[in-house]
């Protein structure tokens, strides 16, 4: 393991981060206080920051429908995604986007996307865009299980292979499409497997294991900088909430969802930094206070916020 002290404490509070911005956003939906469609992340935070901790300033990243961990876990600031989230005028997209448009460029944050498998060309473009600049660049595609399946997969991961673009393309295997199990969309165990018929290496990994997760990604993202060309990471990992809150879940069982609550990512990297004399109990507790500061001040910021004017409406409509 190559990661500093500093840094892995810096990984493991992304992703306490990530944790408590969905449960209160969880909490914040079922009181009625956030309008419109939430997909939240808990249960799948290794993944996000597993692979944006290889990232650099000027990187691109293509995000999902699920997309608040992969923003966190770039950076993004909880005050103006809350905002968003509520719908004000000081969020992200000025209150008029929400939850699934959320973006950020100045962090090479493509955007949510509430178009399942959109990401993926939009990430070849970006990986395209940097090896034509020759900056150095990459540009990473997180995508589910579900949106394996779309054409889209299928032209960004082959022009990606034939023009040796510098793309890491992260599938996030829940198990689940909505209410779909994997068995029942694809013929497939592995999803990593479809790398093979781009002539591109595929690698499958415990989405759950931070470390397993970062270094799958540290080697994508050297290989793509080197001008190897693309690579797909396959993380599996599991949703606990449902596919959006409100979701009733009929269909899967609480014992499936216990057991995957048994690999809490966060757990299992708790145990290794104690392990590892990284921090003490007494310190990571310190941490999950901290955060929750963070993230009450981001709610408070969020709902002292004004709402757009109707003046606003036709706004930001077309870019000139
Ligand atoms: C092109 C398109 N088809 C269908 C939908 C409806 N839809 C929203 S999320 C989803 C399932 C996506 O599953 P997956 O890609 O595994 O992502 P997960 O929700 O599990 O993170 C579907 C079918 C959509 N938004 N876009
Ligand atoms: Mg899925």
């Amino acid at each position: 393991m190559t990661l500093s002290k500093e840094r892995l404490l810096e990984l493991y509070k992304k992703m306490v981060t990530i944790r408590q911005f969905e449960e209160n956003a969880a909490e914040l939906f079922a009181n009625g206080e956030i309008p419109g469609f939430v997909h939240l992340y808990i249960g799948e935070e290794a993944t996000a920051v597993g692979v944006m901790a290889n990232l650099e300033a000027g990187d691109y990243i293509a995000s999902t429908h699920r997309g608040h961990g992969h923003l966190i876990a770039r950076g993004g600031d909880v005050k103006l995604m809350y905002a968003e989230l509520f719908g004000r005028k000081t969020g992200y997209c000025k209150g008029k986007g929400g939850s699934m448009h959320i973006a950020d460029m100045s962090l090479g944050f493509l955007g949510a996307n509430g178009i399942v498998g959109a990401g993926l060309p939009l990430a070849a473009g970006a990986a395209f865009a940097c090896k034509y600049r020759g900056d150095n660049g990459v540009a990473v595609c997180f995508f589910g299980d579900g949106a394996s399946n779309r054409g889209t997969l299928h032209e960004a991961l082959n022009l990606a292979s034939i023009w040796k673009l510098p793309a890491i393309f992260v599938c996030e295997n829940n198990m689940y499409g909505i209410s779909m199990r994997q068995e029942h969309h694809q013929n497939i165990k592995d999803v990593a497997d479809r790398a093979s018929a781009y002539g591109i290496p595929g690698i499958s990994v415990d989405g759950n294991d931070l470390f397993a997760v970062y270094e799958a990604a540290e080697e994508a993202v050297k290989r793509a900088r080197q001008g190897d060309g693309p690579t797909l990471i396959e993380c599996k990992t599991y949703r606990w909430r449902g596919h959006f809150e409100g979701d009733p879940t009929v269909y899967r069982t609480d014992e499936e969802l216990e057991a995957w609550k048994k690999k809490d990512p966060i757990k299992r990297v708790k145990k290794r930094l104690l392990d590892m004399g990284v921090f003490t109990e007494e310190e990571d507790m310190a941490i999950w206070e901290e955060v929750k500061k963070e993230i009450q001040e981001g709610i408070e910021f969020a709902k002292n916020s004004p709402l757009p004017d109707e003046a606003d409406l036709l706004e930001d409509v077309y870019c000139d």
